[in-house]
């Protein structure tokens, strides 16, 4: 499925993100930026060692040794990945309690890629499925907030492509009734 938003497009597919060849594909990691399991392990097996010391290199000078904050968004090179960059996200974990506050964390993990995939003049960006594994966000939220958030961000920006990449068949069922429903309200 692609759509197009001005000179923009929002494409869904099934995949796996580590072999997209866009600019950047976002990582969903965790605030200790060190890997972990899910995408996150994914991305760091197949970009090589190098990934994980420029994470600890952030950690360390950008971050002042704190944890990336729930929501913001750093960028580091790709190494052996396809994409030239990795931008390295932290969604929130799902606990059924705030929720208000989850969703604006989630919608604030797409903006702020996209604005740091922006400020490096790059012109395409692979997401993941944020939150949704491991930190058990519900996918039929999840992914309207994701669309909602990458659809204004495309009409209010000339950026270039953004792929969603799902990483199962039903993943996409969830993202592509998400993406119907929204479009028809814009
Ligand atoms: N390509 C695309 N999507 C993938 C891939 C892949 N190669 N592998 C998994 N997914 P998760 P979270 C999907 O758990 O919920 C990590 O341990 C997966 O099916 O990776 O944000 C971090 O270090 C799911 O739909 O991320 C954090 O501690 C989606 O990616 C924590 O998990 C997100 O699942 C983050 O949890």
């Amino acid at each position: 499925m692609v759509i197009r938003i001005g000179n923009n497009s929002l494409q869904l597919i099934v995949g796996d993100i580590t072999k997209q060849t866009t600019d950047a594909i976002v990582n969903a990691a965790n605030g200790s930026l060190l890997g972990g399991g899910g995408v996150d392990g994914a991305i760091h097996r197949a970009s090589g060692p190098e990934l994980l010391e420029e994470c600890k290199q952030i950690r360390k000078e950008q971050l002042k040794g704190e944890y990336l904050p729930t929501g913001e968004a750093v960028i580091t090179k790709g190494y052996r990945l396809p994409a030239k960059y990795v931008i390295h996200t932290v969604g929130p974990i799902w606990t059924g309690e705030g929720i208000d506050e989850k969703k604006k964390l989630l919608a604030n993990c797409y903006i702020n890629s996209l604005n740091l995939a922006k400020s490096y003049n790059l012109n395409s960006i692979s997401f993941p499925s944020i939150s949704t594994g491991v930190y058990r966000f519900p996918i039929d939220l999840a992914s309207e907030i994701a669309i909602e958030s990458i659809v204004n961000f495309l009409q209010t920006n000339i950026f270039g492509d953004v792929v969603l990449t799902l990483f199962t068949q039903n993943d996409y069922n969830i993202y592509f009734q998400a993406a119907q429903k929204i479009i028809k309200t814009n």
